[in-house]
């Protein structure tokens, strides 16, 4: 296997690469890290570092110049086959930020060692059935089932139909089913919350300490944020891994099909409210009312759509007129100089 096919060129990139740049004096290369203004790139001779290009992220396939040997240069970013993104939190234009690109699966991952976060379960769950990869529940630290009993129950049963596999990263437990699920060529992201042990499954996948841990905060099991940056990782077996940093709360973006089925259980109740335009309050019939009555839908997942509907409907009339105004910002044309930092630049080494 060659470099680019390591992290996860295969056909179906290929032809998506040579349709979009027919240019056959473009290379084609993958963005394995993002930092301080430069990108690493994986490309067919190696790994290189080049100056950033603004709309290239980590797991984005790239369009490299080499014509000057020297100075190597990003010229494009093929469109993505998929995209996880999220509202950016504070940001009053709600451009969407990418959480990963051109992943295949979605890995959400759940620590055992401390309460479950329904929300931002439910919440990475949307994000990941929009992305157009297929999540996969990652249940993490199985070696300390014993703190949180109801845990592994309950991820169970918010997964619904998402497959979940349970691993340890201490012994070793899940890992090749985990690696299974992944195939040759394929990319999954790991996304949850800091300390959850993403890194640590990295580690253990490899089989080689690649990526740095750091231990969880006594008090309250949380993380310390030790992975910043978000990186490819070549896994034995040809398929790719992306770790990243810690989740901190996970707002929504265009979410409204992934809302659909996440809430399946939620919108099917619907139908057997008395009016067909029931608000779900304090109407005659209302099968929500009723559900709660009866304890068949919890209270807070029934906050949880509400907050999530109120989101999406605020998103929505956010989006309208704000983000023609980002689009027409963003196509000014921008000024072409990719200026290599020499002493940075670290060409066609061989990892
Ligand atoms: N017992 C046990 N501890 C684990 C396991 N996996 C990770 N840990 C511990 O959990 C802590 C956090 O692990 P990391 O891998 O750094 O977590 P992370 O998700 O990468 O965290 P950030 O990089 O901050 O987002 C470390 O102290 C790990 O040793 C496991 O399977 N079992
Ligand atoms: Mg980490
Ligand atoms: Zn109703």
């Amino acid at each position: 296997m060659n470099i680019l096919q390591q992290y996860g060129y295969t056909q179906r990139v290929s032809a998506h690469f040579t349709s979009h740049f027919p240019d056959t004096d473009l290379n084609p290369a993958r963005v394995i890290r993002v930092d301080r203004g430069r990108i690493r790139l994986a490309a067919e001779h190696g790994i290189l570092i080049v100056a950033a290009h603004q709309d290239a992220t980590t797991g984005d396939w790239v369009a490299l110049d080499l014509s000057e040997p020297d100075h190597p240069v990003v010229v494009g970013v093929m469109p993505r086959l998929t995209v996880v993104q999220r509202k950016k939190a504070y940001d009053p234009i709600a451009e969407p930020q990418v959480l990963a690109a051109n992943v295949d699966i979605v890995g959400i991952v759940v620590p055992i060692d401390r309460p479950i976060s329904a929300n931002r379960l439910d919440r990475t769950l949307v994000a990941a059935r929009d992305s157009g990869a297929t999540p996969l529940v990652i249940l993490t630290k199985a070696d300390l089932s014993n703190r949180f009993d109801s845990v592994v129950a309950e991820t169970v049963e918010r997964a619904g139909s998402v497959g979940v596999v349970t691993t340890s990263a201490e012994t070793g437990d899940g890992l090749d089913e985990l690696l299974t699920r992944a195939k040759p060529g394929q990319t999954m992201v790991l996304l949850g919350p800091s300390g959850a042990g993403k890194s640590s499954l990295a580690n253990a996948l490899v089989g080689r300490a690649v990526q740095n841990t750091g231990a969880v905060r006594a008090a309250d099991g949380r993380g310390k944020h030790t992975t910043t940056a978000r990186e490819l990782i070549p896994l034995p077996g040809g398929a790719v891994l992306m770790d990243t940093p810690g989740l901190r709360g996970f707002a929504l973006w265009e979410a409204e099909d992934g809302l659909d089925t996440s809430f399946e259980d939620v919108e099917n109740l619907f139908a057997g409210c008395r009016f067909t335009d029931c608000q779900h309050g304090p109407e005659p019939g209302c099968a929500v009312q009723e559900a709660l009555a009866g304890g068949a839908l919890e209270q807070r997942r029934w906050l949880s759509y509400q907050k999530m509907e109120r989101e999406l409907a605020s998103l929505r009339r956010r989006q309208t007129p704000t983000r023609n105004h980002a689009r027409g910002l963003n196509s000014r044309q921008r000024a072409k100089e990719e200026v290599l930092d020499r002493d940075y630049r670290n060409r066609f080494r061989q990892p």
